[in-house]
């Protein structure tokens, strides 16, 4: 796909790292010319096809898949005050059709909820037809003024996933809510990336919305990134929208909904926590190669080693496994180096040797070699592969431990808040938070906690010393 480049950046340069990555594994090529685009390479649509898989998955269980319009007009755009608010300096404007003046302008939506709300409220009649649940997964637009990232803030955001819930009451809609949290806590441990879960503060919450609860992961130089959002939306936009039911008493009664989002932070957060200073790592689930064989080559046994891999591969090919034979004219150094760039979670070596012992030799992606019986390989590699998975997941959370810390004073959560994420108490005034942004210089990114490397017991406000239970302060994308 593109020239030749030098050796990968080492992981602990993580900004460097990172753009090299994307580049080297072939995931974005960044070099379409409009400022926050960027471009999939094959091998990274691949990456998120396995990954968006996991996510349908998981929706379809409840959910339906749908898809609405990309242009909203003007009019519906403009209807919830809150909204607008939080999204008007981020709105891509279409303002005309040819040389022509549109009477509406039509805006790029940002996020559907002006989309799809005024068809729900058309939608919608009676209590029975309640609740909905439908997700899309699209492009969308924001105008993002700060620095613009492959992957982390775009302005054309390609992989938008947004599900968008109407219930009949306000308990009902925060059920939905604690749904998506849990559906949203699957598909990070289905990606093993640890995550925290907490719900933001008054002033962060999404434009409209009632609360919300966001998912955090901890990006390997210490920031985190927000992968993910479930919010409550009361009845604000259902007053708008004029989203109303008849109850069961044959009372008009407005809706209450939810919706909730994940975009291609899930691929940045998976490919920054796993990689390493060879490339990515990738689970087995998500890789589009699980499996690479590499046939050594000797003199006068060329044909013996071309069908022994080509029989290995239709074995593994047949028990279901992605896997493919490398028989390119390169030394099996160049290869394994390639492969291991791309995160191939398990490789495999047959040579003249190896064929008359009825064995092949593997090497998992993090470089533990064994030599498995030929026999019995697809059982032998489903267990390697559990095994690797289960590794991954390990040293991810391994590492999110190191950089959790919880803190008592405001020195230490300053020197914490430098390497990774500060865990203190706050009593959830906003005067409080407001000293503790000030004095510590990072912001005030959740409480109400929720993760299984974070003591959830109470304490005492680091600020004014009432009552308080564990808020999270760190460095953010
Ligand atoms: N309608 C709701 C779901 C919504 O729009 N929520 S949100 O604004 O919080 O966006 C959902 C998620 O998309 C965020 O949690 C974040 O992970 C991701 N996201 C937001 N802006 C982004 C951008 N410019 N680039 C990439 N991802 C973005
Ligand atoms: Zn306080």
């Amino acid at each position: 796909m593109h020239d030749e480049s030098g050796p990968l950046p080492p992981k602990c340069d993580f900004s460097a790292w990172y753009n090299d990555i994307l580049w080297q594994a072939e995931i974005m090529d960044v070099r379409y010319p409009v400022k926050g685009i960027y471009v999939w390479y094959p091998h990274g649509f691949a990456i998120r096809k396995g990954t968006y898989a996991i996510l349908r998955e998981l929706l379809d269980r409840d959910h339906e898949e749908t898809l609405f319009p990309l242009l909203i007009p003007e009019h519906e755009f403009m209807k919830e005050a809150e909204h607008i608010k939080g999204f008007e300096e981020e709105v891509y404007w279409v303002t005309h059709g040819g040389l022509t003046k549109l009477d509406v302008p039509l805006a790029l939506r940002p996020t559907s909820e002006t989309a799809i709300y005024p068809m729900y409220s058309l939608w919608v009649r009676s209590h029975a037809d309640l609740p909905i649940k439908l997700y899309q997964i699209v492009n969308t637009f924001r105008y993002e003024t700060k620095h613009t990232r492959p992957l982390i803030r775009l302005r054309e955001i390609t992989s938008f996933k947004e599900a968008h819930t109407v219930h009949t009451t306000w308990d009902e809609a925060e059920h939905q809510v604690e749904d998506a949290v849990s559906l949203y806590s699957k598909f990070y441990e289905r990606l093993c990336v640890p995550v925290i879960i907490s719900r933001r503060p008054e002033w962060d919450k999404f434009p409209g919305a009632d609360y919300t609860i966001a998912t955090d992961a901890i990006m390997p130089d210490g920031k985190t990134l927000q992968v993910g959002t479930v919010h409550h939306l009361g009845d604000n936009f259902s007053k708008t929208f004029d989203l109303t039911y008849e109850d069961p008493e044959g009372i008009q009664q407005f809706a209450h909904q939810t919706c909730y989002g994940i975009s291609e932070r899930c691929i940045a957060a998976l490919i920054s926590i796993h990689g390493d200073d060879r490339g990515l790592v990738l689970p087995p689930e998500i890789a589009p190669t699980q499996i690479v064989i590499v046939p050594i080559i000797k003199k006068g046994r060329e044909t013996d080693v071309q069908n022994a891999a080509d029989e290995l591969e239709d074995t593994l090919r047949c028990a279901g496994f992605r896997v493919t034979t490398d028989t390119r004219n390169l030394r099996p150094g160049a290869k394994y180096y390639y492969w291991e760039m791309r995160g191939v979670p398990l490789r495999l070596e047959i040579g003249p040797r190896d064929i008359d012992n009825g064995v092949v030799m593997a090497a998992t992606r993090f470089g533990e070699k064994t030599q498995i019986s030929r026999n019995i390989v697809v059982e032998e590699t489903i267990d390697l592969l559990e095994t690797f998975r289960l590794e991954m997941k390990q040293r991810a959370e391994a590492r999110a431990m190191e950089q959790i810390v919880q803190v008592s004073t405001m020195q230490e959560a300053k020197d914490a808040a430098d390497m990774g994420v500060a865990v203190l108490h706050w009593c959830g005034d906003e005067t409080c938070a407001e000293i503790i942004e000030k004095e510590t210089g990072v912001s005030v990114l959740g409480y109400e906690v929720r993760s299984a490397y974070i003591d959830e017991k109470e304490g005492r406000c680091l600020v004014c010393g009432k009552k308080a239970r564990p808020a999270i302060i760190s460095r953010t994308y």
